[in-house]
């Protein structure tokens, strides 16, 4: 196959670049002063794109690319990138699953601690030198006595699940359907989940099938005590309703790492001192960081050697 050229329409990290630079001819997107002229004169060449969340890849966009075989995209959620109309154009979709798993179950821990317990505005007390003041006031809410509720027991969610069976919490769950490696309580609708529960963990993909999900209602048949947690996509979660839910107190809080127009956070959520609210960093050290970049990789280098990736996404099954 000699050196397909590689559309990078974003900067990716060094370790990505450097490695795919030795066996691609890599476009650098990001780089060219004017894209446009760039896109048009490399266009018939490109066989593949290495892309991150942050770079949307629509149906105009790979049809543009008539060599176009395979898009490796960084990060398990791929809703920027329209898989299903690669797959019924031959492209492969690849994305970076399981390497972030634990990573981001870790973080949904740490957001529910943090929502359920205050901590993040307990530390801002201290660090605002109150505590030599008063005491930072009891908390109203704990994790002592919930119940959880994960909507999206996937890879993650079960990560997130096996976590919470340590702290001693009960575990029902809502999918599209019910999984058969697991003896949790099964919901069929996410309101049945949301009325059995108190606390809620979203780990759904984005896109169409999830979009607004957690609404007014969902929020309601969580009730006053409700926690909501959300580690998946910002659009899961209608943001108005939820910032009435908790304005209003029909839930009590919030743990958010990904919001509806990232980066920006509305400022009523921000003006809620008890949420705990993160920077979409969910799977962001270093080390799983760099996992995720050698998946984006590895995908590009095994397709070249085989004709398949390692991780397509179900949308682009292996053709061969
Ligand atoms: O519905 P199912 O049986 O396919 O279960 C999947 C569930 N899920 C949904 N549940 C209810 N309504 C939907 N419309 C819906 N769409 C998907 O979410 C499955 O149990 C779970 C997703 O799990 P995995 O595919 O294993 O993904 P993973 O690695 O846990 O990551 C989840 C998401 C990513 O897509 C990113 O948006 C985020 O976490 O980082």
């Amino acid at each position: 196959m000699g050196r397909p050229h590689l559309l990078m329409p974003g900067r990716m990290m060094a370790h990505v670049i450097e490695q795919l630079e030795e066996e691609f001819t890599v476009h650098r997107l990001w780089e060219a002063d004017d894209r446009e002229a760039l896109l048009e004169k490399v266009a018939p060449d490109i066989m593949a794109i290495a892309t991150g969340a942050h770079a949307p890849v629509d149906g105009a966009m790979m049809s543009r690319f008539p060599s176009l075989r395979i898009i490796s995209s960084f990060g398990v959620g791929y809703d920027t990138v329209d898989a299903a109309w690669a797959g019924e154009h031959g492209i492969y979709v690849t994305n970076t699953p399981d390497v972030l798993t634990e990573e981001v179950a870790d973080t949904a821990m740490a957001l529910l601690l943090m929502a359920a317990r205050e901590l993040g505005a307990a530390e801002r007390h201290l660090r605002a030198g109150k505590w030599t003041e008063r005491a930072y006031p009891l908390t109203t809410t704990t994790l002592r006595g919930r119940k959880l509720g994960i909507f999206g027991l996937g890879r993650i969610g079960k990560a997130i699940a096996r976590r919470a069976e340590g702290f001693g919490l009960p575990i029902a769950y809502h999918n599209r359907s019910r999984a058969t490696d697991v003896s949790y309580e099964y919901h069929d609708s996410l309101t049945g989940l949301a009325e059995a529960v108190d606390t809620l963990v979203a780990v759904v993909p984005g896109g169409d099938s999830t979009h607004h999900a957690v609404n007014a209602e969902v929020l309601k048949a969580l009730g006053p005590d409700g926690i909501v947690v959300n580690i998946g996509r910002g659009t899961v979660i209608d943001e108005h309703a939820l910032i009435e839910a908790l304005e209003n107190g029909t839930i009590r809080s919030a743990g958010l790492d990904v919001f509806e127009e990232e980066p920006k956070v509305p400022q009523a959520l921000i003006n809620m001192d008890r949420l705990a609210l993160l920077p979409h960093v969910g799977s962001a050290s270093e080390h799983t960081r760099k996992a995720m970049g050698q998946l984006v990789v590895d995908n590009l280098r095994n397709w070249k050697r085989t004709g398949i990736p390692i991780t397509p996404v179900a949308e682009t099954p292996i053709r061969g």
